[in-house]
């Protein structure tokens, strides 16, 4: 319990009994929260998925920003794609109508194969929120990777289905340490913006955000910003901002504005089963196995690649495993999810000319999360968006660009939350456990030391200047900063280094990687348009010279 905290604010009446039954009722109490309904365990059952024994010219692994890029495009240049995706489709409703469920009451949809939700932020004015959920395919995964607990998407559109959507070019000058290897005149001339055209990139209204309750979060965060002398920028997003304003009137369905993230947006948000994904369906050469994972890709006799693939049910159980062959096959398997293969499959000896670079520059974009405890006087809003628009841009001078969080619980808690992005240069790697029949990531918990330097060169000032302080409630009992995770991995099939420049696999002829494993481990903001950007980048090259 954070009592410094509540010291903070207590002088106004808002007493500690009151946060916590506000709290409370609005973090639900520990209980098992509700079941799949018939129609979503009939519609998993009813998908149409991979034959076993079947060809295809091209098989991508995953449906994430590069999967859903590379079967667009190879569809619209004439080649059929089947997309391989170990989560569930996330287009059947639940007993209560919706498809995805809310941050504030987590059910069976929430987490991957858990039997208790793993929140980023574990705690309330000190207290665990955690609680027991039916294990389930749920949307979010809290992979725990050793020193880290790298959180990602799980589901037909990846990361685009839990994310925030905020969709951010990096800064012109900083392009060079983000891929040092690629030109940068055509990334900025061509697939950047190619990139936030097809993801459907916009920037709130302003005018409209120094009016709306439900932004007084970062309105807050922007004059503390300013006092203290820091650029406060507005951030792009894919959410569709004039939905948001009908439901802030009140004339639509609610989901920002009603706090979903995390879980999945019911609305307004464009995630990539809105946009590449639905493309690519429209061309009727693109098909889909969701509740499908790939354990194996090997050279086939005939030439091509032998595929393993395991169908799963939502338990996670495997309840068939099929084998087919693909003339092509595209690793899009996310960061952690393409590494784990490719070290598993050169380790094991199906892939053995994979080079020595695989499984190599891992790292975390430097992700950090603290909250600050604002005086009485700046309350930060009941209400709030789900979806940040927002950040505090301190990278020139401090190695940090923080976004202005959402901390939608429902009540007023008077804190400001965010999540910094930072230099950090720390580099992990995968390796074979061979004695435990798994993948390892070498991260130390001590590595976002820097990460957290860095963050303060921000906090740290404008605490100062504000007169107040750090909330120690949020990720444990006097935990200041949220240091065990992150939301942005990066790297371990390194672009020019384990692949060629365009993501060719050594060694392999016809395997490629076009994710967010390519990119060295850091992108100086949110990473999702990079990825996207490199993977057009990537696919319009290898379509014009391999297929
Ligand atoms: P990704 O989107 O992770 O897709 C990989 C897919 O492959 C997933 O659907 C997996 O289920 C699937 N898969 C994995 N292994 C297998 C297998 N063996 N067989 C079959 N399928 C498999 O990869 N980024 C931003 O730029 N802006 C944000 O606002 C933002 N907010 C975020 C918030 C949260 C909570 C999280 C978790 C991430 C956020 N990110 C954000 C990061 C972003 O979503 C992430 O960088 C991209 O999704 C990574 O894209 P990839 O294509 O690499």
């Amino acid at each position: 319990m954070s009592d410094s905290v509540m010291h903070d604010k207590g002088s106004k009446g808002v007493s500690r009994r009151r946060f916590i039954a506000g709290t409370s009722s609005i973090l639900g109490a520990v209980a098992l929260a509700g079941h799949p309904t018939a129609a979503q365990a009939k519609a998993a059952a009813a998908a149409a998925p991979i034959d076993p024994g079947a060809h295809v010219p091209v098989l991508v692994i995953g449906t994430g920003y590069g999967g859903s890029v590379a079967a667009l495009r190879l569809a619209q240049a004439g080649i059929d794609v089947h997309m391989i995706e170990m989560g569930m489709a996330w287009d059947t409703p639940g007993s209560d109508g919706k498809i995805f469920c809310n941050t504030t009451s987590p059910d069976y949809r929430s987490y991957w194969l858990r039997t208790k939700t793993k929140q980023p932020i574990s705690n309330f004015l000190g207290f665990p929120i955690d609680k027991n959920t039916p294990r389930h395919t749920g949307i979010l995964d809290a992979e725990e990777m050793g020193g880290i607990i790298v959180y990602q998407g799980r589901g037909v559109g990846g990361g685009s289905l839990v994310n925030g959507g905020m969709a951010v070019t990096p800064r012109r000058e900083n392009f060079g340490a983000v891929l040092p290897s690629v030109n940068a005149d055509e990334m900025y001339g061509t697939y950047y913006p190619r990139a936030n055209a097809g993801l459907g990139v916009s920037t709130i209204d302003p005018a409209w955000f120094d009016t709306v309750d439900c932004y007084q979060y970062a309105r807050v965060g922007r004059k503390h910003a300013q006092r203290s002398g820091f650029p406060f920028i507005f951030v792009p997003d894919v959410y569709d901002w004039d939905y948001m304003k009908q439901e802030a009137a009140g004339t639509v369905p609610k989901s920002a504005v009603a706090g979903e993230i995390l879980y999945g947006n019911n609305h307004g948000k464009k995630s990539l089963q809105q946009t590449y994904i639905a493309q690519a369906k429209a061309t009727g050469k693109v098909t889909i196995s969701p509740l499908h994972k790939v354990t194996s890709v090997a050279p086939a006799a005939g030439g091509g690649y032998t595929v393993v693939i395991d169908q799963i049910n939502t338990n996670g159980d495997t309840t068939t495993t099929k084998t087919v062959t693909a003339d092509k096959v595209f690793f899009a398997a996310g960061s952690v999810g393409t590494s784990k293969l490719l070290v598993k499959l050169k380790a094991t000896g199906a892939l053995p000319n994979l080079n020595s670079e695989t499984g190599k520059g891992w790292g975390d974009n430097g992700n950090v999360m603290c909250g600050r405890a604002n005086h009485l006087w700046d309350p930060t809003g009941k209400v709030q968006s789900g979806i940040p628009c927002s950040g505090i841009d301190n990278w020139a001078a401090g190695g940090a660009f923080a976004e202005v969080a959402p901390l939608p619980t429902g009540i007023e808690t008077y804190a400001s939350f965010y999540l910094s992005i930072t230099k950090n240069p720390n580099r992990a790697q995968f390796s074979w456990n061979a004695a435990a029949g798994k993948v390892d990531l070498n991260w130390q918990t001590a590595w976002k030391q820097a990460s957290i330097d860095m963050a303060k060169t921000i906090f740290d000032k404008i605490n100062a200047k504000e007169g107040t302080i750090y909330r120690t409630d949020l990720f444990g009992t006097y935990k200041i900063w949220g240091d065990h995770l992150t939301y942005h991995p990066l790297g371990g099939a390194v672009l020019n280094k384990a692949t060629d420049n365009y993501g060719r696999l050594h060694g392999h002829p016809g395997l490629y990687v076009i994710d967010g494993s390519l990119i060295p481990g850091n992108t100086s903001v949110n990473p999702f348009v990079t990825i996207t950007a490199l993977a057009e980048r990537n696919i319009e090259k290898i379509i014009a010279t391999d297929l």
